[in-house]
């Protein structure tokens, strides 16, 4: 630990006055998780990735490409109303419009994203779309829908009547945006996986923060911070407030990190690390990292107890408790 991260840390133990935190074990203070060094596996974000995992699963261990299991994997919760942070049945904005963020990327550095997309219930189809389709990465708002509708996606109501109740109690009641910290069923998925062939792909799918300000757009949908992928190394994915992973390059940072030569869980925690010190009141928020190498090796790591990620292998199939920056005592 550099000494400047010492001090940070010693400061932000003293500002967060009576609080009760304690920082967690310095890397090489405890034996490093290194997941399993297994392929073909899969990870993603949240207990909403178990059956993510499970449909990303049936394409990977009959041999399939990542690509097309990670995209299958994040249609899961992208189609299921009961999962209110991604897809059909998200949480609306201020104004009470469900606006998705998505994002894909492959082992060759392609890459297509969509963001603040409307009325569309598989945005991570889209996002693909523009990846084999386009010249470009990105497609907002009405030309993202303008294209979807063109490639034979159709328009649908994606606020449910559940979640317009809520939004207008909100509303009511506080009219103010407040990000909630885990949770469940209420934060994004990032999945990333390895296949037989050796092949990384990942995909990041959201609405969004509840009740975020109209046309706000998270870090997602956005190449490098809610998700990287490197073919020759390995992907990272974010899950939590965008801001923080967006003025870091997140999902970048954790993929250099693996680069230069760290674990998976190792380089999550220095990223977690990086918005510990440059980021003022980071301690309000929750940010989830999770990351897989071309060994198959994966792990995750995060601000906040309490954030977990579902992997599914020949090895191990479950959900990991992700060792977090802060310990409440
Ligand atoms: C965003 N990272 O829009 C996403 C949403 C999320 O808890 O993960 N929410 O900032």
């Amino acid at each position: 630990m550099t000494t400047t991260r010492r001090i940070f840390l010693q400061k932000s133990a003293a500002a967060l006055g009576g609080l009760a935190f304690l920082k967690t074990g310095l890397a090489g203070s405890r034996v490093l998780f290194r997941g399993d060094s297994v392929r073909p596996v899969v990870l993603s974000t949240w207990s909403h990735g178990v059956p993510a995992n499970e449909a990303a699963w049936r394409i990977l261990s009959a041999g399939g490409y990542a690509l097309d299991a990670v995209e299958a994997g994040v249609r899961v919760p992208e189609g299921d109303s009961e999962v209110i942070s991604v897809g059909y049945g998200g949480i609306p904005d201020a104004k009470g419009k469900v606006t998705l963020d998505a994002c894909i990327m492959d082992e060759k550095g392609r890459a297509g994203s969509v963001a603040f997309l409307q009325h569309i219930k598989h945005p991570i189809s889209v996002a693909r779309l523009v990846m084999e389709k386009t010249p470009h990465v990105m497609l907002s708002g009405k030309g993202a829908l303008k294209f979807a509708l063109k490639n034979g996606f159709e328009k649908e109501k994606l606020l449910t009547r559940e979640r317009k109740k809520a939004w207008r109690k909100w509303k009511k009641d506080q009219k103010k945006f407040s990000p909630e910290r885990n949770v469940e069923n209420h934060d994004t998925i990032g999945m990333l996986a390895l296949d037989n062939g050796g092949r990384i792909c990942g995909a990041c799918t959201t609405s969004g923060l509840g009740y975020k300000m109209h046309g706000r757009v998270g870090d997602s949908p956005i190449i490098g911070a809610g998700l990287f992928v490197d073919g020759d190394v390995g992907g990272a994915a974010a899950t939590g407030t965008g801001e923080l992973v967006m003025k870091t390059a997140g999902s970048f940072l954790v993929v250099e990190l693996m680069r230069n030569g760290m674990a998976p869980e190792e380089a999550c925690k220095e990223a977690v690390f990086r918005i510990a010190e440059k980021i003022p009141e980071f301690e309000k928020h929750q940010i989830g990292y999770i990351a897989l190498n071309t060994e198959g090796e994966y792990g995750g790591f995060c601000i906040q107890p309490g954030f977990h990620y579902a992997v599914q292998s020949e090895k191990f199939t479950g959900t990991i408790d992700a060792e977090a920056y802060l310990k409440r005592l």
